[in-house]
């Protein structure tokens, strides 16, 4: 990478003291331990702006870092997550043009999915056609594909559909919408791991309702009593915010439990779940994975992750031998996690030392 600069040179993360301490041989500069691939630095975007599709949505988008460089396309998770500047900082700046959209109905784009509008115009298939879009509007011919959790399902749905705008694939968190995933993690399996972080996610429900609690969930999200619908959505937001990171519950004061978030985040999730991901069956991808075999891919997944378990990312491995995989021993779900992030800047920068003409 020695080609692009010092406006390419990672920026440290926070490591834990003990990680950084000079002291630590590992980490002394006459180490032949290569030091762990931080983040690159903070980044602003040079162009941003709003694209309209589908008649009423307008979707936000900003590109940064190298307008000639190769480009790739940043897909955010949840559904409903939105972008956040920290996804810009994945990709040398001097080598890619980087391109971040906030999904149907989040983060920036508009009508946001909190004012109760009705989501009927927003599934899978609305999205991939949206990325097409914005594949378009920007001029981009191919572009290289990020997504982590439902990002990662979103990737796959889009390079199956457009294989040939796909020049590489970088996938964190297998997330694949099937009904295993759904139960594991809404219904009984997550919660023996979490169990205290459970508890607060049942509390909105009755007890007689608990049998099926997207469905219980969705009702109050979408009812007419804005009190329970608000202590739903911060219920649901917060059981993914607080399960995400192997490090455990993050402090008060993230995304999750601003109001605003969490109800467009529980709408559009819940709305996508109860519809499994608007995929014709729980082995689509699988059906069709040998499109994507001539494609560089990259999978990134945390051993203890516990919103989108392993098990996803090692059958997909098993369908999908070509893509290479990193099992990251210690860590969960986050993006943040440390082996995770650090697996996902290799991978990009990996793909573009292999795309880069
Ligand atoms: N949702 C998994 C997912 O896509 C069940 C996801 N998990 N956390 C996130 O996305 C964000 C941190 C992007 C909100």
């Amino acid at each position: 990478m020695s080609g692009f600069g010092l406006r390419g040179a990672p920026k440290p993360i926070h490591f834990q003291k003990t990680m950084i301490d000079s002291a630590n041989p590992a980490y002394s500069a006459r180490s032949r331990t290569p030091a762990p691939r931080g983040l690159y630095p903070d980044i602003e975007p040079y162009d941003s702006g709003h694209l309209t599709v589908g008649g009423k949505h307008r979707i936000y988008y900003e590109q940064c870092g190298n307008p000639a460089g190769v480009p790739v396309v940043v897909l955010h998770g949840g559904p409903g997550g939105g972008v956040s500047p920290n996804l810009r900082c994945y990709f040398n700046p001097d080598g890619y043009r980087i391109i971040l959209f906030d999904q149907r109905g989040c983060g920036k784009s508009t009508p946001h999915a909190s004012e109760n509008i009705s989501l009927e115009d927003n599934t899978t298939w609305h999205l991939v056609s949206d990325i097409e879009a914005l594949r378009e509007k920007l001029g981009v011919k191919q572009w290289v594909v990020f997504g982590g959790s439902w990002g990662s399902t979103l990737s796959l749905a889009y390079a199956l559909t457009h294989t040939d705008r796909v020049l590489g694939l970088i996938l964190r968190g297998i997330f694949l919408v099937r009904q295993s995933e759904l139960d594991w993690f809404y219904q009984e399996g997550a919660s023996h791991i979490y169990p205290d972080i459970w508890e607060k996610f049942v509390a909105p429900i009755p007890v007689e309702e608990r049998g099926d609690l997207l469905n219980a969930y969705i009702r109050r999200l979408n009812g007419p009593d804005k009190a329970a619908q608000r202590a739903c959505a911060l219920a649901w937001s917060g059981w993914e915010g607080d399960t995400l990171s192997i490090e455990g519950p993050t402090e008060a004061g993230t995304k999750f439990s601003d109001p605003e978030f969490a109800l467009a985040f529980a709408r559009i999730e819940s709305w996508y779940f109860k519809h499994r991901g608007f995929f014709e069956s729980d082995t689509w991808v699988f059906d069709n994975i040998s499109k994507l075999r001539d494609i560089p891919a990259w999978i990134v997944q945390g051993r203890y992750d516990v919103v989108t378990p392993m098990r996803t990312a090692w059958d997909l491995h098993r369908a999908w031998p070509e893509a290479r995989f990193n099992l990251v021993k210690k860590a969960g779900h986050s993006s943040s996690d440390l082996g995770v992030l650090e697996g996902l800047v290799s991978a990009a920068d990996e793909a573009l030392t292999l795309l880069a003409k």
